[in-house]
């Protein structure tokens, strides 16, 4: 099937446990193609707009002081199926609830410190994409795989 492009978080919890490169590695290995990546403390205001769905919810308040607590990595995945199998990498929400071998059974215990966001559709992959990666800088990985080794 044709790539499809995802959004991950590694999220701040994360970063500071030094496993960007563990979490990161999990991706690569499974061969999805890292499209963009960048090191930031997300905003409130694109910590509000990224978890829009959840306002209102018990949980919304401290789930946005938590992405805004410290920096976190951005990253645009892409590959056949990148999205569900991001989510099935990333394991299920809770945790406790998470299959051993995913990175959230792996490195995780709270669904309030689950260290990985991966967007969970078609249309939020798309809306997540922009809202992060919206002023470009995501590689055409397909072409720059030629021109890279050739040029
Ligand atoms: P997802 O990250 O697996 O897509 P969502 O239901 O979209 O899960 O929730 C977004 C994030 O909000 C979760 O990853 C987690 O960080 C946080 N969250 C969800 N439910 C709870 C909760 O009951 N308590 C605390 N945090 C929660
Ligand atoms: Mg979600």
């Amino acid at each position: 099937m044709a790539a499809e492009r995802t959004l991950v978080i590694i999220k701040p919890d994360a970063v500071q446990r030094g496993l960007i490169g563990e979490i990161t590695a999990r991706f690569e290995r499974r061969g999805l193609k890292i499209a963009a990546m960048r090191f930031e403390t997300v905003s409130r205001e694109t910590a509000e707009q990224h978890y829009g769905e959840h306002q209102g919810k018990p949980f919304y308040e401290g789930l946005v002081d938590y992405i805004t607590a410290s920096p976190s990595v951005l990253m645009v995945l892409e590959g056949p199926d990148a999205i569900a199998i991001t989510r099935t990498t990333m394991g299920a929400t809770k945790p406790a609830e998470a299959t051993p071998g995913t990175i959230r059974a792996d490195f995780g215990l709270e669904i309030g410190r689950n260290l990985v966001h991966g967007s969970d559709s078609a249309e939020s992959a798309a809306r997540e994409v922009g809202l992060f990666f919206g002023e470009g800088g995501i590689v055409d990985y397909e072409r720059a795989i030629d021109t890279w080794v050739l040029e």
